[in-house]
């Protein structure tokens, strides 16, 4: 009994929760850039690069669905996974972020892949990202470059 009147009043309270934020007007979600960094070319011949993101969103779920950047000719959403004991990247189409939640990428996860770089990237220089949302639109983010192995070192 005692229990269960828990489980009501727990059930009651998400609800409130539920309206309150209803109420407020969150509806659309904004993004709130937290980190955002690149790694520096190992040689000038790379045509190659990576870039993470870390983000915070307040308001309703996102889906991260596309990002772009001066610095090179395509770039593109890459999750690093284990297959088969083999480290891959693989592309995705999407980056689905829950509502009030977080996206972290870092190596050997969730990354920003650069293809075709323009330049080598240098350390201590700054690339933007275009990161588009569909639900927040259209979001420029200034990333640093650090070192060669930035967000591990
Ligand atoms: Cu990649």
């Amino acid at each position: 009994m005692r229990k269960f009147v828990i489980e009501v009043a727990a059930a009651i309270a998400l609800t409130l929760a539920a309206i309150l934020t209803l109420a407020s007007g969150a509806s659309a979600s904004s993004v709130m850039v937290m980190k955002a960094y690149a790694r520096a070319s190992a040689t000038p011949a790379a045509e190659t690069g990576a870039a993470y993101v870390s983000l915070m969103l307040h308001g309703e779920a996102d889906r991260l669905v596309a990002v772009s950047t001066p610095a090179a000719k395509m770039a593109g959403l890459h999750e690093s996974r284990l297959v088969d004991g083999v480290m891959k990247m693989v592309p995705v189409d999407a980056i689905a972020v829950p509502a009030n939640g977080m996206l972290e990428m870092k190596p050997g996860g969730y990354h920003i892949m650069l293809m075709g770089l323009n330049a080598p990237l240098k350390q201590g220089d700054e690339i933007e990202l275009t990161l588009t949302f569909e639900k927040a639109g259209d979001v420029k983010v200034k990333a640093k470059i650090g070192g060669v192995a930035a967000g591990t070192d």
